[in-house]
């Protein structure tokens, strides 16, 4: 044992000894591409190559190249540089920044293979007359082109504006291509090298991609299901929209210089939107110019490109939330209401509600022996190991023919590992106690497996310790709909604040993002095996942040349809401002512990897109706006004009404080003093959006020891189109430290513009 550790000193020792020259990627990010302060236009190839050889010695010439070169929405390009000659880099006359090329990861790890219905925004919506020129980028996997999700059958000839190309792969020809899926790309991705399951080709490799593309705008499929499962109506969020692939990730992640170059090329080619279902950890963030999804975001912005984000899968902790940069509209996840049970029946009778998706072939008939993996610990194996399905951890002896019940104290062994061990060890099935993953069935292929919480796995345990021979059965998964209460807050779903800024709330908005149904690659997964006799099934149910945030997408493409002049943050606001946080009980949304949730958890709400059609006002975001929140972040005033790349001087004192004063249609305020009298004023400008002669006024919901004022609390607009400011006055009277959580309602009567707010006190 000390000999293995004193290997891994000495190799690490080694790297960190070394690491100034052994040669990586690195992003050499260089602002706005309409620069009108530098002077010299060469091409820009050229002019990077020129760059690379200045500063890369010449015995290593074979390194002067460029892996990613950026030249659309901004300027810049990656290539193999060392430590060394990055830091040089960086100094050079219009560089932004230089950072190293990390690998992003998909929005869906841990390997969750849920499953569920409904892809598309409630059923009961109707079906308004959308026009057809709405363009999604989708930055993921890649496509698997053949899902009838992808049928472009009805839909009319791709608009003239569409400038993209469709790659082809060995795999993948020109003809895959159609009107709804109107284009594919493909890029090297550093991941690549490491799993080698990706192709050069646009073709889904993983299933992340195809099931996020038919989220967002998949077409009408009917009788779609998981072998049974969830049966219905599959269909994206905007069916008439069209389908944009850009391929930058592969099973083992995404590198940064593959998104870039994506977002690069899908604002060139005229996408309306992009949904990134990707980001860093959240340990692991960097600012926002040091963030290949933000740098891209800011240009696709400043370009009329509406970027939308997951969040994360970090939660239920606060500051886990990523992809918050004020220019994002950053998405978290919510159950929606329909559950997949898999009950068990116990010896004695009882009945308990699990949850999984199970393929079993147990039935009434026969009852199993039912035994805690901690009664079938192997010889010599701590009973905590045995008691976690640990892997090598149960003797066969003792678990053969059994019903095994182990819990989830130990979160370094994934559901899938103890399925495996169960599996392993013989047993006929098994029944796992934890809380926290409840709400997030899980996929036990052909294994019978139900999943409890505490007080059920409390009835098991007793049940156990009752009887000399206590006998259990694993029932077949029923999916229940019209389950309540529904929306509930996920519990991996990522929280705010964000760790860079608390000036703006994030998460925006929450949207469907548990057990949801959508199209697969019909390849079979390693871990899963397929109920007997069945095909492989060209439906996934998948959960993450990463299934809500092209939920979002869709019904950003269905507002932006019906409203094609409105700029991004126009529908960003239009969606924040009329979600609910109310649930299908009408009472207040509530997380995955039960509790109420607050607008860190949610963000303004579950977003409903119909209502989001017409919001009757709207808070605009400008450039301008986000080049002022740069300043108040922090950034030099040279830095933020190579991003924009004309003149622009931070207006007045920058100080993080001012950041609350973005025109954000959410609002927070990082720090207020707790003492009684701290007050703080931040100002809002809305525009009409809905009738002329429409008059407004303001409630406001405060939370408790706060006095919160709006002035004025009456707006009125003679027309369509015009604006109005007021200002909201947060007074300390006696509140507790640490955020308190309250909405603005603004009501004409016909509209809601419902605006929620946290505020810190310090
Ligand atoms: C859907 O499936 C059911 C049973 O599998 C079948 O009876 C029905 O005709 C199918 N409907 C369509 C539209 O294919
Ligand atoms: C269930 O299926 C397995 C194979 O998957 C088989 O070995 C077993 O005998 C079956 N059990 C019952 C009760 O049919
Ligand atoms: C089972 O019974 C034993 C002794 O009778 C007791 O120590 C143990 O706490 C009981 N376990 C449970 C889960 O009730
Ligand atoms: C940019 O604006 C600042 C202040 O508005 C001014 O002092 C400066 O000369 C301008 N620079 C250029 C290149 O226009
Ligand atoms: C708005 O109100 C004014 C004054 O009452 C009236 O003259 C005008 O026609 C109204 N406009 C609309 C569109 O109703
Ligand atoms: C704001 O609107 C929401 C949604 O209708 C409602 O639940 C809430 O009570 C309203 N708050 C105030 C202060 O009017
Ligand atoms: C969804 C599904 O196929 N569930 C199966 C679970 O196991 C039972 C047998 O106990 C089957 O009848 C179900 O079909």
């Amino acid at each position: 044992m000390a000999q293995i550790l004193q290997f891994f000193i000495l190799s690490s020792y080694f790297i960190y000894a070394t690491s100034n020259n052994i040669p990586e990627s690195y992003i050499i990010y260089m602002g706005s591409t309409s620069n009108e302060l530098d002077g010299n236009s060469k091409s820009t190839d050229e002019a990077h190559l020129q760059m690379l050889s200045s500063i890369i010695p010449s015995e290593e010439k074979g390194r002067v190249s460029i892996i990613h070169s950026y030249s659309h929405a901004f300027k810049g390009f990656s290539a193999m540089l060392t430590e060394k000659e990055a830091n040089t880099l960086s100094g050079h006359d219009g560089v932004v920044r230089v950072f190293p090329d990390n690998i992003l990861q998909l929005h869906t790890t841990r390997s969750w293979d849920f499953l569920e219905a409904e892809s598309g925004l409630g059923s009961g919506r109707t079906h308004r007359k959308a026009s057809n020129d709405v363009i999604i980028g989708i930055i993921d996997t890649g496509i698997w082109p053949e899902s009838k999700s992808f049928d472009d059958t009805g839909m009319s000839a791709i608009p003239s504006r569409w400038k993209g190309i469709c790659m082809e792969g060995s795999d993948f020809k020109k003809s895959d291509c159609n009107r709804k899926l109107i284009g594919a790309r493909y890029y090297k991705n550093l991941a690549d090298s490491v799993h080698t399951s990706s192709l050069g080709s646009p073709r889904d490799s993983v299933g992340h991609g195809t099931h996020t593309s038919s989220t967002a705008a998949g077409s009408i499929v009917a009788n779609a299901s998981y072998y049974g499962l969830a049966q219905g109506m599959a269909k994206g969020g905007s069916p008439s929209s069209r389908l944009a692939m850009y391929k930058a990730c592969s099973m083992g992640g995404c590198s940064s210089s593959a998104v870039l170059k994506a977002i690069d090329d899908a604002v060139n080619d005229g996408v309306d939107i992009i949904s990134i279902s990707i980001g860093m950890s959240s340990i692991f963030q960097s600012d926002f110019l040091s963030d290949p999804i933000a740098i891209g975001a800011f240009h696709a912005n400043e370009r009329g490109v509406l970027v939308i984000c997951s969040g994360g899968n970090d939660g239920p902790d606060p500051y886990t939330v990523v992809n918050a940069a004020p220019w994002i509209l950053t998405v978290g996840a919510s159950s929606i209401d329909r559950t997949f049970q898999s009950s068990i029946v116990l010896g004695n009778g009882k009945i308990l509600k699990g949850v999984a998706i199970n393929f079993s072939n147990l039935t009434h008939s026969q009852f199993y022996p039912l035994i805690f993996g901690r009664d079938g610990a192997a010889a010599s194996t701590p009973v905590s190991e045995a008691s976690n399905c640990y892997p090598g951890s149960l003797d066969l002896e003792k678990t053969t023919g059994k019903i095994v019940v182990c819990v989830d104290t130990d979160p370094s062994v994934s559901r899938r590992i103890k399925k495996m061990v169960a599996e392993g060890s013989q047993a006929k099935g098994l029944i796992l106690v934890d809380e926290s993953e409840r709400g997030v069935p899980f996929d036990s292929g052909s294994f019978p497996f139900s999943e409890v919480g505490n007080s059920a796995g409390a009835q098991i345990l007793d049940y156990l310790n009752s009887t000399s021979k206590p006998t259990a059965i694993i029932l077949a998964t029923e999916d229940l709909k019209e389950y309540k209460p529904a929306p509930v807050v996920a519990y991996f779903s990522a929280r705010g604040p964000g760790g860079l800024t608390e000036g703006i709330l994030k998460p925006d908005i929450m949207a469907p993002g548990v057990g949801i149904l959508a199209a697969a690659m019909p390849v079979a997964d390693p871990g899963t095996d397929l109920p007997a006799g069945k095909k492989i099934s060209n439906f996934a149910i998948k959960s993450g942040t990463s299934m809500a945030c092209p939920h979002v997408a869709g019904a950003a493409a269905f507002i932006r349809s019906a409203h094609p002049r409105w700029s991004p943050s126009m529908i960003r606001s239009a969606l924040m401002t009329t979600a609910t946080a109310t649930n299908n009980l009408g009472k207040p949304i509530t997380t995955n512990s039960g509790g109420n949730a607050n607008y860190h958890d949610m963000g303004s709400g579950e977003m409903s897109p119909l209502r989001a059609l017409s919001p009757g006002l709207v808070f605009e975001t400008t450039t301008q706006d986000y080049l002022q929140f740069l300043c108040y972040y922090g950034y030099k005033d040279q830095v933020i004009r190579k991003l924009l790349g004309t003149n622009f001087s931070c207006s007045g004192k920058a100080s993080a404080n001012l950041i609350s004063n973005i025109n954000y249609p959410s609002i927070s305020v990082a720090r207020l003093g707790g003492n009684r009298g701290a007050q703080t004023t931040v100002s809002r400008t809305v525009i009409n959006v809905g009738p002329s002669n429409s008059t407004y006024t303001a409630t406001v919901d405060a939370p408790a020891g706060f006095l919160v004022s709006v002035l004025p609390n009456k707006l009125v607009f003679a027309k369509r189109g015009v604006k109005a400011s007021y200002k909201v006055k947060f007074d300390v009277r006696n509140a507790n430290k640490g955020y308190g959580f309250g909405s603005v309602n603004w009501s004409d009567g016909a509209h809601l513009v419902r605006t929620v707010f946290a505020v810190n006190v310090a």
